[in-house]
């Protein structure tokens, strides 16, 4: 089910004695219309199912209302446009139904010039949106086929075999562009070696996908890394950018399924996400995995506020 945008949701601190310039998200962003002008669309996916089905921490499900608190107090100094395209609802274990339905969202989103920054939800968010990405391409790209990047900040392959879950999107998102004969691109980018298997990686291998360790990604490193995914974005036309906020320090984000033992810096998944945005190439953002249940001073939200500002630019 597709919940509208809710603008009651949307509340936080004014500053009217300071000025029409002191403006947050919660005074300017406004539910989506029919005919919007170009801008960002916020869409959310309230789903359990995902981490539940990969035995991990479910509440994930609340993840896009925390996601509103901590982005409705954030200083707000955009020109385009912020919609708040509502929320796709997952109600018990209906997971494909759910993805189906954020796929047919996602492309209403895109065929109307939107750049949709998902929430989730688990990361079986991505293989949603990327099904609504490529719906939206095969209509506007013909009989050709379009080159998509999927680039993956995370601590997991997110690989595995077996039904649809968190663990999964990859894996489908590779299968359904087997399916029409498209490449699949896949870069993932602070993969944790202790809890990816060597079948894991033996899958990564097989379907042609790159990726680099967490250790591998220090900021000492970051000109490396950036170069690394730059050679990447040019082999392809356009991107989808999802960020599993476990591949963060679990100081940084406790508020997740499965926390990184170890994690990237937020200075790095930060130019990362810059070096996509720069590229011009980016179709569709994402962030997955906020669990407010684990994260009661709300720092994990806030961070993943962060990032979606920054994946509207
Ligand atoms: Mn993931």
């Amino acid at each position: 089910m597709h919940r509208p945008a809710d603008l009651a949701s949307w509340t936080g601190r004014t500053d009217i004695e300071e000025g029409p310039r002191a403006i947050r998200w919660h005074q300017a962003i406004r539910a989506l219309p029919e005919g919007a002008a170009p801008g960002l669309a916020l869409l959310g996916f309230a789903c359990d199912a995902g981490v539940t089905r990969n035995h991990g921490r479910p509440g994930a499900a609340e993840g896009p209302a925390a996601l509103r608190r901590a982005l409705a107090s954030l200083a707000w100094r955009r020109t385009a446009p912020a919609w708040d395209a509502g929320d796709v609802l997952v109600e018990g274990d209906a997971l494909e139904e759910g993805q189906r339905e954020l796929a047919a969202a996602v492309t209403r989103l895109l065929d109307a010039g939107h750049r949709p920054v998902v929430v989730g939800g688990g990361h079986e968010v991505a293989a949603g949106s990327f099904a609504g990405l490529a719906d939206h391409l095969a209509r506007t790209a013909g009989t050709r086929a379009p080159v998509i990047g999927v680039v993956n900040l995370d601590a997991h392959l997110d690989l595995r075999a077996g039904p649809a879950s968190s663990g999964t999107p990859f894996r489908q998102i590779a299968e359904g562009c087997a399916a029409r004969r498209w490449p699949f691109r896949y870069l993932c980018l602070g993969v944790d070696e202790g809890s990816n298997t060597e079948a894991l990686f033996d899958t990564a291998r097989r379907l042609g996908a790159g990726w680099r360790r967490d250790r591998a990604m220090a900021p000492a490193r970051l000109d490396e890394v950036a170069a690394e995914l730059g050679a990447f974005l040019a082999t392809v036309e356009r991107v989808h950018l999802t960020i599993d906020l476990d591949v963060l320090p679990a100081a940084v984000a406790p508020g997740v399924s499965a926390p990184a033992p170890r994690g990237v810096a937020l200075e790095v998944i930060e130019a990362l996400v810059d070096t996509v945005v720069a590229s011009g190439k980016l179709a569709l953002g994402e962030v997955a995995e906020l669990n407010p249940r684990f994260d009661p001073d709300g720092r994990t939200a806030r961070v993943a506020a962060r990032l979606v500002e920054q994946l509207g630019r």
